[in-house]
C-alpha cells in the first residue's frame, strides 16, 4: 500500500478501522486462533552494533552480560520443552552484527538448525546481516523463516542506529527472500518516532515482494543504560491498536505478532490487539533478555476470550509447506 492509502486507513474513526481489519482477518485466518512462539537467545550480549533500544549492545552498560553461543544440546532441551508446551514456532536470536560462512560460529548455527528443524516446528532465526550464501545454507539446514526487522521508517532509522544502514537491512531481507526463506519483518513502536514514521515503516514492509510471512509489532521495552532507557514517552494504547489494525489490513496473509512489550499491556489492550488482527504471540516468561507474561497468564487470557493456540503441526505437515499455503 502507498503511504497515502495507509494514512487514510489509519485515520479512519477507530471503529471503522477495527471493522475493516476484522473483515480482512476473517477472510484470511481462522478466527480465535493464536500462534504460540517461543524465543530463545542462543547468543546473548556483547553486540558490536549501537541500536539505541537494545540491552545487548556492547556500547551501553546494561544488566545484560556477554555470553558465548549456547551448546546445541542445551538449545535442543529448550526447543523440546517449547514444543511440549504447545509452541509451533521456535525462534533463536543471536546478538551479532551478522554471520559469515566459513566461521566456526556459522557451522555451529547450521548444526543447531539441523537438529531443531527435526522437531517439526517452524524454525526462525535472527542472527543479523546475511549474505546470499549464508541465507542459502540456513535455508538448506531447515530454517523456515528469518527475522530481520526494519524497526522504523527509513528517515528515523539513523536517529536510532548508526553502525549499519536501513539499506543494509533491506539487502539482508532480499537475500533471505532469494534463498526461499519466509521473511519475518516488523518494527518497534516507541522509539521517539511519529505516526508518519510508523506508517512509512508499514509502507516499506507491505511493499516487499513477496509480502512477509510475519510482521512482529514490538513496543519498546525501555532498558536502563541505553539511550532510550528513560527518555521516550510510552505509545498511546489506541495508537498501538491502530497500528496492529493497519498491519493486518496492509499485509493480510501475514501473522501479525504482538511481540515485545506485552508485560506492560493490560489484558484489555491485548484483547483489542487480537480483535484488530494480531494472531501470534511470544509465549513463555522470557523474550530474549527481558520478561514476558507468565505462560499460565497467557493461557488464562486466551481461555477467557474463547481463543485457542494454533494446533501443533503433524509429522506429514512440514512447516514450510504449511506456511506457504495460508
Ligand atoms: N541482532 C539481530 C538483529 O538486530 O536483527 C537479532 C536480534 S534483535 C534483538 C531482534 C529485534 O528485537 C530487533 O530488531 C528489535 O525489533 C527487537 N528488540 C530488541 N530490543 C528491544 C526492546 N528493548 N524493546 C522492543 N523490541 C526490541
Ligand atoms: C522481534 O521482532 N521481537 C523479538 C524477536 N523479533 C527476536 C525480540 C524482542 C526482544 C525484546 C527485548 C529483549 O528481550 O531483549
Ligand atoms: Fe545487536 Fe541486534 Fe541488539 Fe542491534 S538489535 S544491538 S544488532 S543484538
Amino acid at each position: 500500500m502507498t503511504f497515502e492509502q495507509l494514512k487514510r486507513t489509519y485515520d479512519q474513526p477507530f471503529f471503522e478501522l477495527l471493522k475493516q481489519a476484522r473483515a480482512v482477518h476473517e477472510e484470511h485466518w481462522t478466527e480465535n486462533e493464536v500462534q504460540l512462539c517461543t524465543l530463545l537467545s542462543i547468543k546473548t550480549g556483547g553486540c558490536s552494533e549501537d541500536c539505541s533500544y537494545c540491552s545487548q549492545s556492547a556500547r551501553y552498560t546494561t544488566d545484560v552480560d556477554s555470553e558465548r553461543l549456547m551448546k546445541t544440546c542445551d538449545i535442543m532441551e529448550r526447543a523440546k520443552a517449547a514444543r511440549a508446551n504447545g509452541s509451533t514456532r521456535f525462534c533463536m536470536g543471536a546478538a551479532w552484527k551478522g554471520v559469515r560462512e566459513g566461521t566456526k560460529r556459522f557451522d555451529q548455527v547450521i548444526e543447531i538448525v539441523e537438529e531443531v528443524s527435526a522437531l517439526g516446528m517452524e524454525v526462525c532465526t535472527t542472527l543479523g546481516e546475511l549474505g546470499p550464501s549464508e541465507a542459502k545454507k540456513l535455508k538448506e539446514a531447515g530454517v523456515t523463516a528469518y527475522n530481520h526487522n526494519v524497526d522504523t521508517s527509513p528517515e528515523h532509522y539513523p536517529n536510532i542506529v548508526t553502525t549499519h544502514t536501513y539499506e543494509d537491512r533491506l539487502n539482508t531481507i532480499k537475500n533471505v527472500q532469494d534463498a526461499g526463506m519466509s521473511v519475518c519483518c516488523g518494527g518497534i513502536l516507541g522509539l521517539g518516532e511519529n505516526t508518519d514514521d510508523r506508517l512509512k515503516m508499514l509502507e516499506v514492509i507491505s511493499n516487499f515482494n513477496p509480502q512477509p510471512e510475519s510482521v512482529p509489532i514490538n513496543s519498546l521495552v525501555p532498558i536502563p543504560g541505553t539511550p532510550l532507557g528513560d527518555s521516550v514517552a510510552p505509545v498511546d494504547n489506541f495508537e498501538i491498536v491502530r497500528m496492529i489494525a493497519v498491519a493486518r489490513i496492509s499485509v493480510p496473509k501475514a501473522k501479525v505478532r504482538l511481540s515485545a512489550g506485552r508485560s506492560a499491556m493490560s489484558e484489555e489492550l491485548q484483547t483489542l490487539c487480537f480483535f484488530a488482527g494480531a494472531n501470534s504471540i511470544f509465549y513463555g516468561d522470557k523474550l530474549l533478555t527481558t520478561s514476558n507474561p507468565q505462560a499460565e497468564a497467557d493461557l488464562a487470557l486466551l481461555e477467557k476470550l474463547g481463543m485457542v493456540p494454533q494446533a501443533p503441526y503433524t509429522d506429514q505437515e512440514r512447516p514450510a509447506e504449511k506456511a506457504a499455503t495460508v
